[in-house]
């Protein structure tokens, strides 16, 4: 076919999930209360009250969930590793069986023929640390160095792609500056900067980390999910416009990571609030990295306004949107959130660690899910990453999110993200049609 949506050879096709939202477990075999396992049981905090304690019940059925993987045809997996099932407090002993559970996991993996993408942390803090300070202190730092390390020595024989924290925006901003993500606080400017910087210092930590205990070939990035905008109209002026958002908007994140120093514009903007930074952290911090990955769902559109000054667009009311309220169907973010990043920061090796869509009701008819809103929004969605690789943006990869349907943080179960349809009384796990298409994409590495 002519206008074959063809993917590069070597393209990494995968999905994605994250421990706390699908092991379950909760408590099992010496686990640690994480910010997550208490903040759900506060009133009110989480949808129906759903907590984490069951959820996909894949501590248990690990087997049988990466069987279904291999019949998809599923060759790379995004996971997660849980800190307090290695760390129940943070920090202090470690749990040899929490250890021992993933080793189990990775394993299995691999006898399935998957290969492994391993995100060390995916919001679940232990809760004993959150009780020290959490993010607001350097305590943070203290207790993930080691983890990390612990971690890398443990899995690094057979694990070689290494993701260092998983959208440090949802667990610094969301978390601690008045959103809805555990623990639920509002801090100060003052304490949010702090935060982000302890939260990329830990960032360097791990890449240090599967740099002196990875092994051979072990390969290491952050997952970040930055504000992408979308210009209004491909033109020059609105391109850049878009431009000067996104770079705006990443002061205190990958700007820092890239270029070893905060910068002159977020040290203005800060002016009293700025971070306290200890001698060595930005060696640690702008250490190099192997790629990029970029979790990407949704952007606001921003066109050049009086004198080219940036100009973001409310959405109209009625802008199609998933049953996530934030979720806003913008397919094109792909093309320009992966363009920005290669040309803001030079990322070089890029992947789309996350993307997908959240609905919530999702009935099986006749043993099916005909979930063609979510076959159509990816498919949408890839068109215009295929678009960015052909203007010569270097991405690698894709990972879905989700495998399976799983634990919508402050959603609970109601929304479901994943391709394969989980029944959570019964743990059925059945595959929707948008499982079946993306098979086939995978299988034929080009858009079908
Ligand atoms: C990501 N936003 O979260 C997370 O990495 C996943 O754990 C999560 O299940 C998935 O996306 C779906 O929500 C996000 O408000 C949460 O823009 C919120 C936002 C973005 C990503």
């Amino acid at each position: 076919m002519k206008n074959d949506l063809r993917f590069p050879k070597n393209f990494v096709w995968g999905v994605a999930t994250a421990a706390p939202q699908i092991e379950g477990a909760a408590f099992e075999d010496g686990k640690g209360e994480s910010i997550w396992d208490r903040y759900s049981r506060v009133p009110g905090k989480v949808l129906n009250g759903d907590t984490l304690d069951v959820a996909c019940d894949h501590y248990h059925l690990y087997k049988h969930d990466f069987a279904l993987m291999r019949k998809l045809g599923v060759k790379h997996y995004r996971l997660s590793i849980a800190w307090p099932r290695v760390y129940p407090n943070g920090d202090g002993a470690v749990n040899p069986k929490g250890l021992e559970f993933y080793s189990r996991l990775i394993d299995a993996m691999l006898k399935e023929g998957i290969t492994p993408w391993v995100t060390l942390f995916h919001w679940d803090l232990p809760q004993s640390l959150e009780d020290r300070g959490g993010w607001r202190s350097r305590v943070v730092c203290d207790a993930f160095g080691p983890y990390a390390e612990a971690v890398v020595k443990a899995l690094g024989d057979r694990v070689k792609n290494w993701i260092t924290l998983n959208e440090v925006f949802c667990f610094t901003s969301l978390g601690y500056d008045g959103g809805d993500k555990a623990p639920g606080t509002k801090e100060t400017t003052k304490v949010m900067n702090q935060i982000y910087h302890h939260a990329i210092v830990c960032h360097g930590l791990a890449v240090r980390a599967v740099r002196q205990h990875g092994g051979k070939g072990a390969r290491v990035g952050i997952t970040d999910n930055p504000l992408c905008p979308i210009p209004v109209t491909e033109t020059p002026a609105d391109i850049a416009a878009a431009r000067k958002v996104y770079a705006g908007a990443s002061l205190r994140l990958l700007d820092p990571i890239h270029r070893g120093s905060y910068s002159p514009a977020y040290l203005k903007q800060a002016g009293a609030d700025r971070p306290e930074v200890r001698k060595g952290d930005f060696d640690l911090i702008s250490l190099p990295t192997d790629f990029l990955g970029l979790n990407i769902y949704t952007g606001p559109f921003v066109r050049a306004g009086k004198g080219g000054k940036p100009e973001t667009l409310p959405y109209p009311p009625d802008f199609p949107r998933t049953s996530c309220p934030w979720l806003y169907i913008t397919p094109q973010v792909l093309y320009w959130g992966t363009r920005f990043a290669h040309e803001v920061y030079g990322a070089k090796h890029i992947y789309i660690t996350e993307n997908g869509c959240g609905y919530d009701d999702e009935p099986l008819v006749d043993g099916e899910v005909h979930d063609l809103h979510r076959r159509d929004l990816v498919r949408n969605y890839l068109g215009e990453l295929h678009r960015a690789i052909g203007d010569g943006v270097p991405v690698r990869g894709y990972f879905l999110w989700s495998f399976m349907d799983n634990y919508e943080w402050q959603d609970g179960y109601t929304r479901r993200f994943g391709i394969i349809h989980v029944d959570f009384k019964t743990q059925k796990r059945t595959p929707k049609l948008s499982a079946k298409w993306y098979a086939q994409v995978m299988k034929e590495n080009r858009l079908v």
